[in-house]
């Protein structure tokens, strides 16, 4: 009797550790759709986003995981042309998407971080002109922060959605998003600005899907960074300014020590300004409680 129980105990726990061991599959569809992006002066520049629904919005999506989930993705593309679907470092095999047509991707993500996925046609030109999202792959329950920082020079948009081409080396841009927001959507956003109280542990997860260099700043509180994709040996680190690179991604952890508000903006000068505004560009506020 007594070992019919440790067979059916042991069984119970083979089982269970099995079920905790099954990830969970992750359904999303992303839709390509071209419209416009509404800049800070009122203006509208052509624009594309990943969108989670077949509607436009300016904010390119987020897709958020758990690590060890599968994410099993459908892009439909809305568009008139063909696209490809890339997720950086992760998917790179050039998924072309007809006009019209749709694709299926399926992968398991085993390391939290933070991960692009972008149109790699003609590249940079439709990830510059918005085609580019980010997934968040989690290994905690923390209040969570997300920015996708990007910069539009807007005549550019005209010239290549009407074929034509740029120098890129001649980058001058003029408007400074985060998740398609300009001020004062930015400041109001509940993804863009922290707010916590000390003590608590907070995740930001920063990317840069422009062509230019992020130079992000906190005042107030340092930060430590927990996941680089370009640096990986930078993890570990404690600081307050954080360069990111084109195309790159990291994720931070601050820890507030004090109460306060304070500002967490782009240091290169011309990206906290819109139309030459300040503080059109990229400019938050950290709100921290007792
Ligand atoms: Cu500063």
């Amino acid at each position: 009797m007594k070992n019919l129980f440790k067979i059916f105990f042991c069984t119970y726990l083979i089982v269970a550790s099995l079920y905790e061991l099954k990830a969970n599959t992750v359904s999303n569809s992303l839709y390509i759709i071209g419209d416009s992006l509404q800049t800070v002066n009122g203006g509208k520049i052509p624009y594309f986003t990943f969108n989670l629904n077949n509607s436009f919005s300016q904010k390119n999506a987020i897709i958020e995981l758990n690590v060890g989930d599968s994410l099993n993705l459908w892009v439909h593309n809305t568009d008139t042309i063909t696209h490809i679907f890339d997720i950086k470092g992760i998917v790179s095999t050039n998924n072309s998407i007809l006009a019209g047509d749709s694709i299926n991707v399926l992968h398991q993500f085993n390391t939290a971080g933070l991960y692009l996925f972008y149109d790699a046609t003609n590249f940079p030109v439709y990830s510059y002109l918005g085609l580019a999202g980010s997934i968040v792959v989690k290994d905690h329950n923390h209040a969570s922060f997300f920015w996708n920082t990007k910069e539009h020079q807007s005549v550019w948009n005209t010239t290549l959605t009407t074929g034509g081409s740029v120098v890129w080396n001649n980058y001058q841009p003029d408007f400074f998003t985060i998740n398609g927001l300009s001020h004062p959507d930015i400041i109001t956003d509940p993804q863009i600005n922290i707010v916590g109280n000390v003590g608590d542990t907070i995740l930001v997860y920063i990317s840069n899907t422009g062509r230019g260099m992020r130079s992000i700043h906190f005042h107030g509180y340092h930060a430590e960074i927990k996941f680089s994709s370009k640096y990986p040996n930078h993890v570990g680190r404690s600081k307050d300014t954080f360069p990111i690179h084109s195309m790159e991604t990291v994720v931070l952890q601050i820890i507030p020590d004090k109460p306060g508000e304070y500002p967490v903006h782009e240091h290169n000068l011309i990206a906290v300004t819109g139309n030459n505004f300040y503080p059109n560009g990229m400019f938050s506020i950290t709100n921290i409680q007792p």
